[in-house]
């Protein structure tokens, strides 16, 4: 059988586009892992294409013969994806399509409804996809499957429990192949050191509970790729790929300090030259785990700090403590990392004072990069439920949910679209314009890179300031 995988989104050029990881759907590589080994022809599509181009894509997938097409959905570009699947089912009805990703776990039901939809596919995709496959798309037999949804002959929508890949080390590794030559791909200007670069998983899924994100509703346990796993495919990704860094996007790299320590061994011993980033909490990290991640070749730590007012923090749901941030904060800079802190304005309970703590936090911190994100509820989450109880949110507004069009969401209860807005613009100059931001970002120019770095960090705070 064949089968195309697409992930698709409209480029709508907005004001941070340029500064976002440019990666290859790794969601996609896995599923196709699984039907490449069970015999299945695929392939897999990978476009952001400008307003207009829908039907074109619609007919160069066509021209390939495709029996089946499965796609992969964020919330902001979930109707894009309907379009596509509209303008396909227009052009050969008998297409079966099937849906998965984030928004279809967000919101199983909704996502299902539009008619040029057959089948899709609540939570891990791998096992599901290839057995549909293997049930020929009999009604009978699909019914059966973990994680499916289709509609039943009366319309109404048929779900089955979520799936998940209890083992994660059953996986083969990602079929990188079938995506364009790696090279083409690259980590954000702010998040790679050399080139190429790509991203990676060692485990999936986060113990957190924080309200604003999909990962924390403990639908997603934690489950960890074993160390001989990992370094199987750091190894795959330096010889067959030629990858020399690695952008690791576990939620929370360091879950398990045992396992963080032996991949740390693992890839000083075999990969001496291979550099890295990686994300996680703070109350995961201690000086002991730092050190020996920056010692294997990790220069960027990534964490999530989100806010300066420990209420906020418990509104959040995010179980860390101010002190901690200040901690990790200071051993990273210590042992010579780069630092990015991610923060949210816009929380639920949110005032003028307690942005002003956000603000005062991220001139105290020795950290280098701040990504401020205003918050948005995305479907699935603990804050898409109550966020009419905590504020104004138009839950329709699907294509504004990304953190780069600067505008809100998102109003907690209490504060206004203007302030907000403002506020957002002025964490930025907060942040980058601080002296002591720009003095930590100035010592760590040491190659042409490092300045390119350091320019568009620069050039994002002047498109900020300029926006408006
Ligand atoms: C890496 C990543 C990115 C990369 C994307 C790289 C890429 N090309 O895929 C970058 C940095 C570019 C990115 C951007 C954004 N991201 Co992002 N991202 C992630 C992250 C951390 C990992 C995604 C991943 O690869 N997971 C691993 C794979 C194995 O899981 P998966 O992708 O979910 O796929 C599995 C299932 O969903 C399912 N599945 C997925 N697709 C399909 C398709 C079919 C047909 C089937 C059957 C099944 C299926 O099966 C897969 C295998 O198990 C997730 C968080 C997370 N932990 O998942 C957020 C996440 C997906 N991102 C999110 C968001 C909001 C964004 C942005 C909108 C943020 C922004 N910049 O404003 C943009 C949108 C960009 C876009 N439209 O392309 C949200 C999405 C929530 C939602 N409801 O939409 C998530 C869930 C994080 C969160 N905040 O909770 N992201
Ligand atoms: S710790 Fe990070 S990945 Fe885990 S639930 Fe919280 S925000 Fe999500």
């Amino acid at each position: 059988m064949k089968i195309i995988l697409v992930s698709y989104r409209v480029d709508r050029h907005h004001k941070f586009s340029g500064y976002t990881h440019h990666l290859p759907p790794l969601g996609l590589t896995y599923i196709a892992s699984v039907l490449l080994s069970k015999g299945h022809q695929v392939e897999i599509i990978d476009k952001s294409l400008p307003p207009g181009m829908t039907e074109i894509l619609a007919d160069e997938i066509l021209s390939k013969g495709p029996d089946a097409l499965g796609i992969s959905m964020m919330s902001e570009n979930y109707f894009d994806g309907i379009a596509l699947l509209d303008a396909l089912k227009l052009k050969q009805p008998d297409l079966i399509t099937i849906i998965g990703g984030a928004h279809v776990n967000g919101l199983p039901k909704e996502a299902m409804a539009p008619e040029s939809v057959d089948f899709g596919v609540l939570g891990e995709g791998e096992w599901v996809f290839a057995d549909l496959v293997d049930s020929g798309f009999d009604p009978v037999d699909a019914k059966k499957i973990p994680g499916i949804l289709m509609k039943d002959k009366a319309g109404s929508i048929h779900m089955n429990e979520r799936a998940l890949v209890r083992s994660v080390d059953t996986l083969p590794l990602p079929a990188r192949h079938l995506v364009a030559p790696l090279e083409q791909y690259r980590p954000s200007i702010l998040t790679h050191k050399q080139l190429p670069a790509t991203g990676m998983f060692t485990s999936r899924g986060c113990f957190g509970k924080c309200i604003f994100c999909t990962s924390g509703k403990g639908k997603y346990p934690l489950r960890f790729h074993s160390t001989e796993y990992v370094l199987n495919e750091i190894s795959q990704l330096w010889k067959k790929f030629g990858i020399r860094e690695i952008v690791f996007l576990d939620d929370t790299f360091s879950a398990s300090k045992k396992r963080v320590l032996e991949i740390c061994n693992g890839i000083q011993q075999y990969f001496p030259t291979l550099s890295w980033s990686a994300q996680s909490r703070v109350d995961y990290l201690d000086y002991e785990t730092l050190a020996a991640m920056r010692q294997a070749g990790c220069w960027q730590i990534q964490i999530g700090i989100e806010s300066g007012s420990e209420q906020i923090l418990e509104n959040l749901g995010k179980g860390i403590n101010l002190d901690q941030v200040e901690s990790v904060s200071r051993y990273a800079y210590e042992l010579g990392f780069i630092i990015k802190g991610y923060f949210i304005i816009g929380s639920p309970g949110e005032t003028k004072e307690s942005i002003m703590k956000t603000f005062r936090l991220m001139r105290k911190l020795p950290i280098h990069y701040a990504s401020i994100n205003l918050l948005v509820p995305l479907p699935g989450t603990v804050l898409w439920d109550n966020a009419s109880k905590w504020g104004t949110f138009d839950p329709d507004s699907f294509y504004k949910f990304n953190y780069l069009t600067g505008e809100p969401v998102f109003i907690p209860q209490g504060m206004t679209k203007q302030e907000l807005m403002e506020l957002f613009d002025k964490a930025y100059r907060q942040f980058y314009l601080s002296p002591g931001t720009i003095y930590r970002n100035l010592k760590t120019i040491r190659s042409l890179l490092d300045l390119k770095r350091y320019l568009n960090a620069g050039a994002l705070m002047t498109r900020m300031l300029l926006h408006r």
